[in-house]
């Protein structure tokens, strides 16, 4: 019996170090991306649409597109119409992408007749400039997004197999 409890105590205490490493790791790597505003900042013209007879002055303005690249795929923002990037256009990112993760945000002028890439930017700060254009990240501590990060990891997996195997033996035990 002071065999088994002393086991058992072992085990939960192990147990205890996996959730505060699990708890300290997760808020780490908890940030994600809400939204990601694109400004026109030059030099020269934004780009425009090709004139093309019988489309209106209004749809000559840009179509843009911004596509989030991160390790577990892409993710497509919406495409904004018609509307100059010059006063900032504000890509809301609807799925939940840990910053930690983004490998390159690239921006598309996604005419229906022919898309177009128009800035290609590797994430390395809150705001980035390239080819005429910036980009300001917002982002906010999720604990989903946190414990999604944490258990994609070879270490969250091996330590949520130990604490499932603590929990069996935590069990098995009571019914020696
Ligand atoms: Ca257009």
């Amino acid at each position: 019996m002071k065999t088994k409890t002393r086991i058992a105590a072992v085990v939960a205490s192990a147990v205890g170090v996996f959730a505060v490493i699990l708890v300290v790791m997760s808020i780490l790597h908890s940030e994600r991306v809400d939204a990601i505003t694109v400004t026109f900042i030059g030099p020269g013209e934004e780009v425009r649409d090709k004139p093309i007879l019988g489309i209106g002055k209004k749809d000559l303005a840009p179509d843009y597109r911004l596509d989030v690249v991160h390790t577990g795929g892409k993710h497509r923002c919406a495409t904004v119409p018609n509307r100059s990037a010059a006063q900032g256009i504000k890509f809301t990112v609807a799925k939940d992408v840990p910053v930690s993760q983004i490998q390159e945000l690239v921006l598309v002028e996604a005419d229906p007749l022919g898309h177009q890439t128009m800035a290609r930017v590797q994430l390395s700060g809150k705001a980035i400039s390239a080819d005429g254009y910036r980009f300001d990240v917002a982002s906010s501590r999720s604990f989903k997004v946190g414990l999604d990060w944490f258990f994609s990891t070879a270490v969250g997996k091996a330590i949520s197999l130990g604490v499932t195997l603590g929990i069996a033996i935590v069990i098995v035990m009571m019914f020696i």
